[in-house]
């Protein structure tokens, strides 16, 4: 462990001294790089993260505040989705019709913390097949058997467009991927994104948009806070 930690720490010393390429050091940026093919390779639709016992579940610490202004209103709040047809505005009470799902799962931030915390919410991939969202010829998506009827990105950001991520389809329509309303089996705080936002097993804490304001489905790359930022696109776990 402790010589594990010093080649950790020498190595860190090394990235962090080598030349720039972008915002980054070099070999990071490689690294960077590397995990999105690794994480691509691994990834299918049905790689299932692990759940824990609902006990095990805490209030995770707050991580970023973009694009969550003070002032802001959740009870006249409607989800502006843009997809294969017209836009269109959804209620909280429509997502809460779809099919409940409670998931007990680790919550990742990139910066180096984690914590189990318990979700409820609608899978994302349920909302898509309600609403005919996410396929080119506007019929409900199927991720098994029709992956060409896709299209390739989920879009969201923030009511003011302050926060923003995008997302391929395969993670969107993961099982573990929410639209999220609740944490630890009461609404969401403000802080913690009420009243909608995304939670998602398949990619590190900065992917979980909170407080969703706009949904967009479509084939080009969404824009994406941390990526700009300099952070792998992906961002797979
Ligand atoms: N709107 C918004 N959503 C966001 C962020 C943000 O800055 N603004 N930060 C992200 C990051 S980096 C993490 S780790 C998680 C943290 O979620 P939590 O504050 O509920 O723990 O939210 C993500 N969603
Ligand atoms: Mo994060």
């Amino acid at each position: 462990m402790g010589v594990g930690a010093a080649a950790g720490f020498a190595g860190w010393k090394w990235v962090t001294t080598r030349p720039e390429g972008g915002d980054l050091g070099q070999p990071l940026r490689r690294t960077l790089e590397f995990n999105e093919k690794l994480a691509k390779s691994y990834f299918n639709e049905t790689r299932v993260a692990p759940t824990f016992p609902r006990e095990m579940a805490r209030e995770p610490r707050l991580t970023g505040e973009e694009g969550l202004p003070a002032g802001f209103d959740p009870l006249t709040w409607r989800l502006e989705v843009v997809g294969a047809g017209d836009a269109r505005t959804v209620t909280l009470e429509d997502i809460k019709r779809l099919p409940r799902v409670n998931m007990t799962t680790e919550h990742k931030c990139i910066e180096g913390w984690s914590e189990i915390v318990n979700w409820t919410g609608a899978r994302l991939s349920d909302f898509a097949a309600a609403y005919k969202l996410g396929t080119r010829d506007g019929t409900s998506p199927d991720v098994r058997d029709r992956p060409r009827d896709l299209v390739r990105y989920v879009g969201l950001e923030t009511p003011d467009g302050g926060y923003y991520v995008g997302m391929d389809m395969p993670s969107a329509l993961h099982p573990q991927t929410l639209l999220c309303y609740e944490m630890g089996g009461r609404p969401l705080s403000m802080e913690h994104g009420a009243p909608l936002r995304l939670v998602t097993t398949v990619k590190y804490g900065l992917k979980s948009i909170k407080r969703i304001g706009r949904i967009t489905f479509t084939d080009e790359r969404p824009r994406d806070f941390w990526a700009e930022q300099g952070y792998d696109w992906y961002a797979g776990l």
